[in-house]
């Protein structure tokens, strides 16, 4: 039994799509972030960095999101969600979800957190505008690759392919939205159709009308 510590379309989506996919059997707890609770004495001894999603396995708390993706991956080890160890996509697959998680997620983070990342609160705007250049470029070494492929990995969709649609979620506001880029926009139309994105979006109230619309 897996317990996720989530919000609603926040770093716990990725992880919420695996278990869906996986139909494990996982319970959905809620870290009521309106109210700070990732910052409560409770939540920080499960999760010291005090953000979300916080996975527990057997009693073993897990942060991280990307190590909580491979983790259910190990677990899963029958799933194509990661290719085999030994397998020529295999270190394609930790190259791609550490660009989505070193890269773009950690530019969005600055995009979407300004104020912590400068003590001027005058340059917050410079900050965001700055950020919006960098998750483009992000996007759009993404969109090269998703060209001729399906997923991200090739023919086989994967646990990299739902952090993705994650990401891509997030960055709809963004100045250059992921539905600017023509190849990355019809794989996102494309992953609409996935039952897990529908009923897992469906649950966390997420909207996606905006990618199904893409023309
Ligand atoms: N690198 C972490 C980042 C997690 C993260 O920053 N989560 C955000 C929500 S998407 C959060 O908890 N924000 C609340 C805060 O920073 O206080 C991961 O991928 O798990």
């Amino acid at each position: 039994m897996f317990k996720l510590y989530y919000y609603p379309n926040n770093a716990s989506l990725a992880p919420h799509f695996l278990l869906h996919h996986l139909k494990a059997e996982y319970e959905l707890l809620l870290v009521d972030k309106k109210s700070n609770s990732q910052k409560s004495a409770d939540y920080l001894r499960l999760n010291p960095a005090g953000r979300i999603p916080t996975l527990v396995v057997n009693d073993q708390p897990i942060f991280e999101s990307p190590a909580i993706c491979i983790h259910i991956c190990e677990l899963h080890p029958q799933s194509d969600l990661m290719p085999a160890l030994g397998a020529p996509t295999r270190p394609l697959f930790y190259q791609w979800l550490a660009f989505l998680n070193n890269t773009l997620q950690a530019e969005l983070m600055v995009r979407y957190y300004p104020h912590r990342h400068t003590n001027d609160e005058a340059t917050i705007p410079n900050v965001i505008a700055a950020q919006d250049e960098r998750v483009a470029d992000a996007l759009s070494i993404i969109n090269d690759q998703l060209e001729h492929q399906e997923y991200l990995l090739g023919d086989t969709l994967t646990a990299c392919d739902y952090f993705l649609f994650m990401l891509a979620e997030w960055s709809l506001p963004i100045e250059k939205s992921p539905l600017d880029f023509e190849h990355l926009a019809a794989y996102l139309k494309r992953l609409c159709l996935n039952p897990t994105i529908k009923a897992v979006c469906d649950i966390e109230g997420i909207d996606l009308t905006p990618f199904e619309s893409y023309s």
